[in-house]
């Protein structure tokens, strides 16, 4: 899944049509790179982060989604509100990416289960201007799944079902760098829950601290080769997807994994007897 957020720190200088197209542009390079699903987002997530108003929101995203489902393109929709997910899957978006899990907007999970579209429900607490108060536990992955299990009875109950279902734990969404490291190393706990699993990690802050040498964090477009070691971690262990910024390394490292899974699935692929 590629990144493609249509926020003004992304695409600020030009008027509406230069945002556009430059939108295009790199959805067309991720593409050529061997990307499934592009995820468009009109709201930046960051901690400290503030939220545009709902139209500001929908004059983003809407001409994005068009564009790109009308071309064939398989989009998802990054939005925590009923009304952008509405419009997003009036215009072709099949998937809503609601990192609030319907925890945001109260109409959400009644909007998508009136719809077609597939739902992804990622662990959260709170907005960007919260998030970091957010982060205590005392046990993370026991919370995370706990919250997020709650989550997925609301979108169940509210009539989506566990087919169209995506779920994410979250990382980096009121989750320090210590919380984030050992929900990856859990990660296995969410794959066995029997949803699809969405993995996000692509050049958060606790890769620059893990990269961190004597000039500080490792800068944000330096950290994409740990996530490709993550993303191979998350492929062995049968996640669904994973939403990245950088689209070719990942798809490399899932190439791999997908051969070798041929090569394990074989009746005679352990002559050995060693797996
Ligand atoms: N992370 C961000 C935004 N949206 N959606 C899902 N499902 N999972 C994530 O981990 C996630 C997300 C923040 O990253 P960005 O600001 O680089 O897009």
């Amino acid at each position: 899944m590629g990144i493609l957020n249509v926020t003004p720190d992304s695409f600020s200088d030009g008027g509406d049509h230069y945002a556009l197209d430059d939108a295009l542009a790199h959805a067309q390079q991720m593409l050529a790179e061997g990307v499934d699903i592009i995820d468009v987002g009109g709201e930046s997530t960051r901690p400290g982060s503030v939220r545009p108003p709902e139209d500001e929101e929908l004059r983003r995203v809407v001409p994005v989604v068009a564009a790109l489902a009308g071309m064939g393109i398989q989009v998802s929709v990054d939005t925590m509100r009923a009304g952008v997910a509405a419009a997003a899957i009036e215009n072709g978006a099949a998937i809503i990416n609601d990192v609030s899990a319907g925890l945001a907007d109260p109409d959400m999970l009644r909007v998508v289960a009136d719809s077609p579209a597939d739902y992804i429900a990622m662990h959260w607490r709170g907005h960007g201007s919260e998030m970091n108060q957010l982060a205590h536990y005392d046990d993370v992955t026991g919370e995370v799944m706990t919250e997020l299990g709650a989550r997925i009875g609301a979108a169940l109950s509210a009539g989506i079902t566990p087919e169209r279902l995506i779920i994410d734990p979250g990382y980096g969404f009121a989750k320090d760098a210590t919380q984030n490291w050992q929900l990856l190393a859990d990660q296995e706990h969410f794959v066995s829950l029997g949803y699809r699993l969405l993995v996000g990690v692509s050049r958060k802050r606790f890769l620059g601290d893990l990269l961190r040498d004597g000039r500080g964090p490792r800068p944000v477009l330096h950290r994409d080769d740990a996530a490709v070691a993550i993303t191979t971690l998350s492929a062995l262990q049968g996640a669904w997807a994973v939403r990245t910024h950088t689209v070719r390394q990942h798809r490399d490292a899932v190439e791999v994994v997908a051969r070798l899974r041929q090569v394990w699935d074989a009746p005679e692929g352990h002559p050995s007897g060693l797996r």
